[in-house]
């Protein structure tokens, strides 16, 4: 029942294998071809392109087909390996296949906490406020919003930008007064967007790494929050903004807020070097043209040293405070051995700790400015953040076919490390991507996008209830599926709104939607109670249309997802003799001679436990 769509070549092990690995190769063509001849071409990229050619050896016959073998030895290779096959036939015919891809990567000890149970990131400005706060003395202009339930600010200023300027004055004590819903809900890891001072309600241009930003509370506040969610078996993990600061900050300084010198006050500041100018002090890089988030220059060694490399550097430091992990904001950005600092100083500070990295597209094959990055290869990110997931659930609930989803994420799991796989960072939508309900919901048909609109813009009753269905089954799948199921704070609470700032809108306590609440309390302790949706392997048994359906195992026990996208109800054979017991969702069951036929209710999903025998 193993989905399996290139059963005419295969490679053993499955997947990206550690450096050291013998890869076996087997072709299985046609004998109605006449090949009598194939060899294998390796390109090992990351050794100058290096190709190695080996002969495959014809080893008989399977049926109707002739069988090749061939392997591949990785020696003490880390990189990726681009393999293609030449097949020939006695009257000088050839077909090329490939280049396909193979992983090869550094083998080391990945730390499973994080991809084992949910995470719940929170945006601490939104959260819960502990108090109405003053913003009098404190660094940005800031000004706050003195009823929680407004919308935040969106409208543009001169030079067309949303300033984010604007708190609500969600801060840390809230957030501990609400560890036991947190708790309840089945979270393990909170990951925090940014919480050093900053001057924008983001907290994206860091202002002083050593300081939690005043209006969430102090650094002694921190780590009585990580203590309260270290005794509820929670861990924390920061967001780690390395790439650029603010141009607000003690390092940059160029409102002069700080009583430092700043780099660009003047050319002796300690900082300067840090920065990029182009001509000092006005004309510096910055993250994406953004003038805000001066860029930093990474090979610096006083800012290394000072993020990572010294004893008690911001990565090292904040752990010792009581986080457990960092995120790095755009570590596609970051130098690949920059990033290896910081996984290097965050294992030494805690040998649990985790790095998530922030990239969009398939980590393997990143590339930024022109080089292959290393991300996943071993020792510089654990795990990232899965936005093809995204893409995939998206589109499948979305009616993009399950055949699209089960492709796309076989990509994923043949070209990840497994522990990379396995640690993903699951969500349906972050603080950068529209709320998962809206986009459900309103089917994808925008027809206005101006901010205007976006602002005023609400789901009919009729668009959310389609919105919640499929939320639910989206839910479902996430957290059945490999990596970290994480929720984006409210989304379990049903909030709606596009893209910044009306995917970040305080949280409507009092009017959460209890409905949607439930469901992800119950997927919560889906999660947490069952072993094989913790670390379990993922095999699919339907990928067409509307339905999608895979099982996980591990330590003796199966649980089987199944979803149904469409706008009528579907049915699936299974294809195997097993009882199942239905753990959450809806889903008719008729046990069959050959295996049951489960009949799945439309725009929803449903989990099982399937008996063994
Ligand atoms: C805000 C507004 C923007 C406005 C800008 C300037 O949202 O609309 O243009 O201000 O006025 C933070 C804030 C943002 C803020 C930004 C700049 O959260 O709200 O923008 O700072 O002040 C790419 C990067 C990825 C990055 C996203 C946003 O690759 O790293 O863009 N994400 C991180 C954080 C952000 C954060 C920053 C980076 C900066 O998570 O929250 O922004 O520190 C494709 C590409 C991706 C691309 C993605 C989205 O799929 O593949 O590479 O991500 O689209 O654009």
């Amino acid at each position: 029942p193993i989905y399996n769509s290139r059963d005419s070549r295969y490679k053993t092990p499955y997947g990206a294998v550690p450096s050291g690995t013998q890869v076996r190769f087997t072709l299985r063509p046609g004998r109605v071809e006449g090949f009598s001849r194939a060899t294998l071409s390796a390109r090992f990229e990351s050794r100058g392109d290096q190709i190695e050619s080996l002969p495959m050896l014809w080893s008989g016959l399977e049926l109707d087909r002739d069988l090749f073998q061939g392997s591949l030895d990785t020696g003490d290779y880390v990189g990726l390996v681009w393999y293609s096959f030449l097949l020939e036939r006695l009257d000088g015919g050839r077909q090329e296949l490939g280049p396909y891809q193979l992983t090869v990567y550094q083998a080391e000890e990945v730390p499973s906490w994080f991809g084992e149970g949910m995470t719940y990131q929170i945006f601490p400005d939104r959260f819960l406020r502990s108090r109405v706060p003053d913003p009098a003395g404190m660094v940005g202009g800031r000004w706050v919003h003195q009823d929680w339930e407004e919308l935040p600010e969106w409208r543009p200023d001169q030079r067309g930008e949303i300033r984010n300027r604007d708190f609500f004055g969600g801060d840390l004590l809230g957030v501990m007064e609400k560890l036991d819903y947190l708790k309840g809900l089945g979270v393990e890891t909170l990951y925090f967007n940014p919480i050093f001072e900053a001057s924008e309600n983001h907290r994206y241009g860091t202002a002083d790494y050593d300081k939690i930003d005043p209006m969430l509370g102090s650094n002694q506040d921190f780590s009585r929050l990580c203590d309260e969610a270290h005794r509820r078996g929670m861990r924390v993990m920061l967001d780690g903004v390395f790439n650029h600061t603010g141009y607000v900050s003690r390092y940059f300084n160029g409102d002069g807020f700080y009583p430092d010198v700043g780099a660009s006050q003047s050319w002796d500041s300690p900082y300067r070097p840090w920065f990029n100018f182009i001509q000092w002090p006005k004309k510096y890089e910055s993250w994406w043209g953004i003038y805000s988030l001066p860029a930093v220059n990474e090979s610096c060694p006083s800012y290394r040293d000072f993020i990572f490399a010294g004893e008690n550097s911001v990565v090292r430091r904040w752990l010792r405070a009581g986080a457990d992990g960092w995120r790095l904001d755009v570590a596609d950005e970051l130098p690949d051995d920059f990033v290896a600092g910081i996984h290097q100083a965050a294992r030494a500070e805690k040998p649990d700790a985790l790095v998530i990295g922030e990239v969009w597209e398939d980590g393997s094959t990143k590339v930024a400015y022109g080089v292959r990055r290393k991300h996943i290869l071993g020792g510089h990110c654990d795990g990232l953040m899965n936005y093809p997931l995204r893409n995939a659930i998206l589109a499948f609930f979305r009616g993009g076919g399950g055949e699209h989803f089960v492709s796309a994420m076989e990509t994923i799991r043949e070209n990840y490390p497994p522990s990379a796989f396995y640690s993903a960072m699951n969500s349906l939508g972050t603080h950068d991507t529209p709320r998962i309900l809206t986009l459900l919901g309103a089917g994808g048909e925008y027809r206005d996008q101006s901010r205007d609109w976006r602002a005023h813009f609400r789901l009919s009753p009729k668009q959310r209830r389609r919105g919640k269905d499929l939320l639910r089954a989206a839910a479902l799948l996430l957290f059945c599926f490999p990596g970290s199921p994480t929720v984006y704070y409210g989304d379990e609470a049903g909030m709606e709104g596009f893209e910044d700032p009306f995917n970040r809108q305080t949280y409507p306590w009092g009017r959460e939607d209890r409905e949607l609440v439930d469901w992800f309390r119950a997927l919560g302790a889906l999660r947490r109670d069952h072993p094989a949706l913790r670390r379990g392997d993922i095999r699919y048994v339907a990928g067409q249309g509307p339905l999608l359906a895979f099982t996980r195992s591990a330590a003796g026990e199966t649980i089987l997802c199944a979803c149904n996208a469409g706008d009528g109800p579907a049915a699936m054979e299974l294809g195997f003799p097993r009882e199942l017991t239905p753990l959450l969702g809806r889903a008719h069951v008729d046990p069959g001679e050959e295996g049951p036929t489960l009949t799945i209710p439309p725009l929803s999903g449903a989990a099982f436990l399937v008996h063994e025998g």
